[in-house]
């Protein structure tokens, strides 16, 4: 095994795509005449893990008959192990202008050139099948699936890659090695044998008595891959992760931990991804991986009541090892036993054994929620970077957002509650009322269904934004689509509280107010596509907050508002 990590996944050379200068400068004036594919997010890691050797032995994104081979066999076509497919997806209309022996200029949303690809093969992907043998559904709770059906290209396109320049980083360059200097480092070290964790969590006490126990178990160091790409909505930005993994490297026996950033996007294919990271944790130079028991599977909390969990991920992917040339050391649930007061693994606990556990997701729940973390669960370091992240109601940014048909009674209660969270003082507050924002933000913008969301989203935008910096947004736009609602509520729930108000005061209320004449104009046809007479206004399914102002005060409606807000901690 010591022999295996001199060689990379499936021995062979470490792949290295990056072209010398010479190359480069030929390759500029090359793709100044080729057709640009620009990569998004997911698909920049995707090169930098091509283009460095992580993901050796690849040399490209995947053309058709290793895709197939994938899928059927989890092997390359020449029998190479290796489980998920590594594909460019892209739109329907760039690959119906591309033909195979073409090359294309690969560029960063910026437009910076950062590879030429020679096409071999563009194919129309068959989303469904791919997501069954993937992630064994096609469920979209599934965040794997989602994204696939949702966020993928139809098409894909493979060919080799010639890499000029990898993705640009500008955050924690010191952790950020490439396969080659993490092997090198290792043999400055002396060190011999290396046991890989990757992680896309928070490291807690249970993960860290983990990684523990495989150092002692494969007498090897450690090397920590958190995941930094994109990996799933509900974990943490994974800037208070890395301060996290850092604080944590002092509870380590002194020069026995390494830790380096992994620029992969994850897709929770449960144990085929377990396999391509002991395939990446291998050419980053491990000897031995860490496969946990519900390793690269959706938690609870990203897939609603389903959990698609499977706890034999470790037995699947034990065969494996020796045809990767890594050792996987399996681990179970880690448990705390209160009286002996240390963490074991759940198959290594006596019957009847009083034990403990609190996940990670139940950890976030209480730190958004105020509540006290016991010190057996986490570290004092993990719970203040987690705090800071992630603070109680009462000192977290949120957003009102006051939908309702024209005339409600939206901008009133809007401009009382702006009054008293400035009488309050606590924190920035910004009001963005419809007729505000029409007049600054969106001018140019009509009422037809595309510029209505487009004004929406702006005023998500900026409310979303004011959440992140812990001040109050007051919004009370019309926002008549639940669809444009929902997605600015998703957005905003990151960051903050998101408090949909649903001002349901009824149209014949409306109209006979109609205060700006407005309705009058609508019903004589002088204005088209008013909310309410000849437009849609769809009803909030579940909002925060349901006031009818037709027999209250606006102080009556406004005081309903802020005593929820007041139940929930927030003021
Ligand atoms: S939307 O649908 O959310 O983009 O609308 P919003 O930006 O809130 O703008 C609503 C105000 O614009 C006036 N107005 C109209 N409303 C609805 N439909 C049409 N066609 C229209 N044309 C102008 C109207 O006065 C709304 O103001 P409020 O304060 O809601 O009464």
């Amino acid at each position: 095994m010591d022999k295996a990590a001199i060689g990379p996944a499936h021995g062979g050379d470490l792949v290295d795509l990056v072209v010398d200068d010479r190359k480069a400068s030929l390759l500029k004036d090359v793709a100044f005449n080729l057709q640009d594919v620009t990569l998004n997010e997911h698909q920049l890691c995707y090169l930098e893990l091509l283009a460095t050797g992580a993901f050796s032995p690849l040399k490209g994104f995947m053309i058709r008959s290793d895709y197939e081979a994938v899928l059927d066999r989890m092997h390359l076509q020449d029998g190479t192990l290796w489980p998920i497919p590594v594909c460019l997806d892209v739109h329907r209309t760039l690959a119906e202008s591309l033909e195979g022996g073409q090359s294309v200029a690969i560029r960063d949303p910026e437009g910076f050139l950062l590879a030429v690809m020679h096409v071999e093969d563009i194919w129309p992907v068959d989303k469904n099948r791919e997501a069954e043998i993937l992630f064994g559904c096609n469920d979209p709770q599934h965040p794997g699936v989602y994204r696939l059906l949702n966020g993928t290209g139809d098409y894909y396109i493979g060919g080799r890659l010639e890499v000029l320049s990898l993705p640009v980083h500008y955050d924690f360059l010191q952790l950020r090695m490439a396969p080659a200097d993490t092997r090198r480092l290792f043999k400055k070290l002396g060190w011999r044998r290396i046991v890989g964790f990757q992680t896309r969590r928070t490291m807690h006490r249970p993960q860290f008595e983990l990684t523990m126990q495989a150092m002692r178990q494969a007498e090897a160091n450690l090397l920590l891959l958190p995941v930094v790409g994109v990996t799933s909505p509900s974990d943490f930005d994974y800037y208070t992760r890395v301060r996290i993994y850092k604080k944590l490297l002092k509870y380590y026996p002194p020069n026995t931990c390494l830790l380096n950033l992994l620029p992969l996007t994850m897709r929770l294919a449960g144990a085929r991804e377990a396999m391509l990271q002991a395939i990446i944790a291998k050419n980053y130079g491990c000897t031995h991986f860490i496969v946990g028991y519900n390793h690269a599977t959706p938690v609870p909390a990203e897939t609603g009541e389903k959990l698609f969990e499977s706890r034999q991920i470790h037995n699947q992917v034990m065969p494996f090892g020796d045809s990767i040339g890594i050792k996987i050391v399996p681990f179970e649930k880690m448990v705390y036993l209160p009286f002996e007061d240390e963490y074991r693994c759940s198959d290594r606990v006596p019957d009847g054994t009083r034990t403990m556990s609190l996940d990670g997701e139940e950890i976030c729940r209480r730190i958004k929620t105020g509540r006290r973390i016991p010190e057996w669960a986490t570290f004092p370091e993990v719970v203040c970077e987690l705090e800071k992240a992630h603070p109680p109601p009462g000192k977290q940014g949120f957003t009102i957002f006051l939908t309702g048909l024209s005339g409600a009674g939206k901008s009133t209660v809007a401009k009382i509650l702006y009054s008293r969270m400035m009488e309050i003082g606590e924190r920035p507050v910004t009001l963005l009322d419809g007729d505000i924002v029409r007049r600054n933000l969106s001018s140019e913008l009509n009422f037809s269904k595309e510029h209505r969301d487009i004004n929406v989203r702006r005023i998500g935008f900026v409310a979303r934004e004011i959440t992140k910096n812990r001040g109050i947004a007051i919004c009370a736009p019309i926002a008549p689509y639940s669809n444009t609602r929902g997605e600015i509520r998703r957005s905003i729930e990151d960051y903050g509280g998101f408090i949909e108000v649903h001002v349901c005061t009824p149209l014949d209320v409306c109209e006979k107010r109609d205060r700006k004449g407005m309705y009058a104009k609508a019903r004589a046809g002088l204005i088209k596509g008013f909310t309410g007479v000849d437009d849609p206004y769809e009803i909030p399914e579940a909002p925060e907050l349901r006031i009818d102002t037709t027999d209250k005060t606006p102080e009556e409606s406004a005081q309903e508002v802020l005593l929820y807000l007041g139940q929930k901690g927030y003021i």
